[in-house]
């Protein structure tokens, strides 16, 4: 699998060409889509009104009607469950600790409605998603003085992310269990994702399996290709 894919062209199921096809039935270009996020959001409005009656059955082809597009730098990844998944939050904090799922499950909730937004210009907005805030888990973990910067690692063996611990501290920064008001599913990023809402999505790292606490931002995946550390959607953010 090749490194240097721009973090906006998905590694996603369904041949290009087929898509392209498809984008172009419906009239819209693909690079339309990837120069005006604003015009993409009217696309998805469009497609979500055609699918509910879906006169077609065109959209029914397409590789995802409900906006998102599944993306994965690692090949497949192993699913996990409420039996085998761990969250393991270390490196400079009090108290080490690993959770399971339900564990997660039983610490507070907080809810957070906000856009998914991908460097190649499709976005999804008003996602309500749920989980635990990360402030809380480090909190609950005891961040000490020389924590600066979060590492995140992922279960797929492969994706990294990072934050500061300002950013990390933020109320809208999730440890998602919840999406759509359902569990995140496995191509989702589940059972555990980030979401971290003020910025774009690469920042959200999917299947979450380890939050360590550095002295300083070790740089992502993308990042070691250039894509920006702090990725605001805003940049007054
Ligand atoms: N583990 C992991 N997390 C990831 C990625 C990835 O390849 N692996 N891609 C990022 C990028 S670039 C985007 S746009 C979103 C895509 O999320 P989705 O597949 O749920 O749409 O996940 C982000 N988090
Ligand atoms: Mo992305």
């Amino acid at each position: 699998m090749s490194k240097n894919r721009n973090p906006g062209t998905p590694a996603e199921s369904g041949p290009p060409i087929a898509r392209r096809t498809m984008f172009s039935m419906l009239g819209v270009g693909a690079a339309a889509l990837a120069a005006a996020p604003l015009v993409q959001g009217g696309w998805e409005r469009f497609l979500n009104v055609a699918s509910q009656n879906d006169p077609t059955g065109l959209t029914g082809l397409l590789p995802n009607p409900g906006g998102f597009r599944y993306f994965s730098v690692a090949g497949s990844v192993q699913e996990k469950t409420a039996a085998d998944y761990r969250l393991e939050i270390g490196g400079l904090v009090e108290r080490p600790v690993t959770y399971t799922l339900d564990e997660l499950r039983a610490l507070p909730q907080t809810r957070v409605v906000g856009e998914a937004r991908c460097t190649d210009g499709w976005r999804v907005e008003n996602v309500p998603w749920k989980g635990v805030l990360l402030s809380h888990l480090l909190d609950l973990a005891g961040v000490r003085p020389e924590g600066k910067a979060i590492r995140f690692t992922c279960f797929d063996g492969v994706y990294t992310e990072s934050l500061t611990l300002d950013q990390a501290r933020r109320a809208d920064v999730l440890v998602a269990l919840d999406m759509l008001d359902a569990p995140v599913t496995h191509e989702r990023g589940g059972p555990v994702r980030l979401y971290v809402a003020p910025m774009y999505f690469y920042k959200s790292a999917k299947w979450l399996s380890g939050i360590s606490v550095t002295d300083k931002v070790i740089p992502g995946y993308w990042e070691e290709y250039g894509y920006d550390i702090d990725g605001w959607l805003d940049k007054e953010a």
